[in-house]
């Protein structure tokens, strides 16, 4: 019986990418705490690790996705990113190079996956289990798991008996595929394939891409970071990450302060083609209205569509790839660099699999409205189960016996998307009900780690063992989480930020939708107002020595 011993950690991070890096470093060198983090991977990097495919890439700017002046502005002076948007190597290097600085790697236990994580009431801590056999004990609990870290592999019929080689882009072999010469199809249309897809087709003797939803893709707008623009950010960085701290979505410009259907029909068109020209999200900012009303949201679509009829040669297939039954940006823009002229190679067909879904997976291929198309390889490039899944996969139990899962049945319920009531002494960065997949990660992931570091410091300071947010608060955050989201054109769309892509998947609006800017303004009200909304307690259970 352990009960009543000190805990092994003061804190327990499970991951090692953005979010459990910088948390493992403020816990251990800002507070001097015991602490580490586990992951399963054999290396740290998290989504940029696993996520190898051909084409894979950052969608947010090189130059504001990476740790801010909080962290050290000596790193972002040294450091310059080779393009506007990082490719996954470069960003996988980066994360390597900062566990490097800071020596975090010490005190993270790779190639280990928790296996169950039970709240122990008397000891008031977290027992941890991992496969390794291991059991580790910890006062506090950070899930540091990303929000697209559990993959989704539709369970079509037939799917192991196909004789070929089959990949998830999520899960992708480190050496490499060589796709050269082999028929190939992808499943699935999202912000990854789109990625891929251009690569894969240039060696592919013949490349299938099995569409059920066309996407509303934006131009990348990728290039290399010349000097100059190098030179141009390091000299605004603390401006730049001031902007981000406030704006809608993380980004350094924000959100036009004007509806679409204000200006005229030209002014709009040249608005919209700017935005195309430079590239990313910036067209889903270039007014404020887009996600809120339907008829400007349509302005944006129909620009969209316009630009997939220019470049696609073919216009049956043109209208194939345009979206028609959701608005624009109530599933997440894809960003292209090719995609769409992708379609006009000889040996690229497209194949749509809405109305007629894929019966199932052959020996030899893939079998859609009676055709079966042979294949060599599949590539699955179906998503994630997004921001719950690789939570409930840690099977959590906190007090009086009730899992996450259960207390999650139907749907998440948090305050302020970092707690949650029966679960004292956790913390989930990133997690669902904050902005997190709204935003631009890793203002976001700072943002939740400075805010529970501050939050254990405050708890330190005063003797205080344990948080817990109360009934009250945490019913006020999901009704306002609930109807902020509900404003939006959101819940039109069956995306996974609704939770619609995985079957039997509880329904609702699982990102935060009132902005970065003022989430943070929320989560410092809290803190400023003695973490309101939250009892704390000391316990008396055996404290670190
Ligand atoms: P996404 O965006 O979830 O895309 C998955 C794609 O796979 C999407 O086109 C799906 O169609 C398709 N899909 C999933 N299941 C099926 C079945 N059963 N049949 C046919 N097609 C299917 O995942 P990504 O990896 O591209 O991107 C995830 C996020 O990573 C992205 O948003 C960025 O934030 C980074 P659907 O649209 O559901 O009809």
């Amino acid at each position: 019986d352990t009960r009543n011993d000190a805990p092994d950690l003061d804190a327990l991070i499970v991951g090692a990418g953005f979010s459990g890096l910088y948390m493992l470093h403020r816990l251990r060198d800002t507070l001097g705490m015991r602490v580490q983090a586990i992951e399963s991977a054999d290396d740290v990097g998290g989504t940029w690790y696993y996520n190898r495919y051909p084409g894979a890439r950052c969608d947010s700017e090189s130059y504001f996705y990476s740790f801010s002046d909080r962290l050290s502005e000596e790193l972002l002076q040294e450091w310059t990113w080779s393009e506007r948007f990082a490719g996954q190597p470069e960003i996988l290097s980066y994360l390597q190079h900062v566990a490097q600085r800071y020596d975090l790697r010490r005190d993270i236990r790779f190639s280990t996956t928790v296996t169950s994580a039970t709240w122990d009431e008397d000891g008031n801590r977290w027992v941890v289990e991992t496969d390794d056999g291991t059991r580790t004990s910890a006062r506090h609990l950070i899930t540091a798991v990303g929000c697209l870290s559990t993959t989704n592999l539709p369970d079509f019929p037939g799917r192991d008996g196909f004789r070929g080689e089959s990949y998830h882009t999520g899960r992708w072999p480190h050496e490499g595929v060589d796709f050269t010469g082999k028929r190939v199809a992808v499943i699935g249309t999202g912000a990854t394939s789109v990625q891929a897809v251009p690569e894969i087709a240039e060696q592919a003797e013949h490349l299938y891409v099995l569409q059920r939803t066309p996407n509303y893709d934006i131009s990348g707008g990728n290039r290399p970071m010349t000097e100059d623009d190098a030179k141009e950010i390091k000299e605004n960085y603390t401006d730049i990450w001031a902007r981000t701290r406030q704006t809608g979505f993380g980004f350094p410009y924000d959100i036009a302060d004007r509806p679409a259907l204000s200006v005229s029909e030209e002014e709009r068109q040249e608005i919209f083609e700017e935005a195309w020209a430079k590239g990313g999200f910036r067209l889903g900012t270039t007014f404020n209205d887009l996600l809120l009303d339907g008829a400007a949201n349509e302005t944006a679509a129909e620009f969209l569509r316009g630009k997939i009829r220019e470049k696609v040669r073919d216009p049956e297939v043109a209208e194939k790839l345009s979206p028609r039954n959701h608005p624009f940006f109530t599933k997440r823009p894809p960003l292209e660099n090719g995609y769409y002229d992708t379609f006009n190679r000889d040996n690229v067909t497209l194949i749509g699999v809405a109305e007629t879904p894929i019966e199932g997976i052959t020996e030899n291929g893939v079998r859609v409205d009676g055709t079966e198309y042979e294949v060599d390889a599949i590539v699955y490039a179906t998503g994630f189960d997004a921001m719950t899944g690789t939570l409930f996969r840690l099977g959590i139990t906190g007090r009086d016996g009730v899992g996450l899962k259960d207390k999650w049945a139907e749907g998440p319920s948090t305050y302020l998307g970092l707690t949650t009531r029966g679960f004292p002494n956790l913390f989930m960065l990133t997690g669902p009900q904050s902005p997190s997949v709204m935003s631009n990660m890793p203002v976001s992931i700072e943002q939740h780690v400075d805010w529970v570091t501050d939050c254990l410091r405050w708890m330190s300071e005063r003797g205080l063992d344990r948080i817990e947010p109360t009934a009250e608060a945490e019913d006020g955050w999901v009704s306002h989480h609930t109807e902020v989201g509900n404003m939006t054109l959101l819940p039109q769309a069956e995306s996974w930020w609704m939770g619609a892509n995985i079957p039997g998947k509880q329904r609702s609006v699982y990102p935060y939708m009132g902005g970065v800017g003022v989430y943070r303004g929320l989560c410092d009200d809290v803190a400023a107002k003695g973490y309101e909304g939250f009892e704390t307690a000391t316990t008396g259970a055996a404290s670190m020595a």
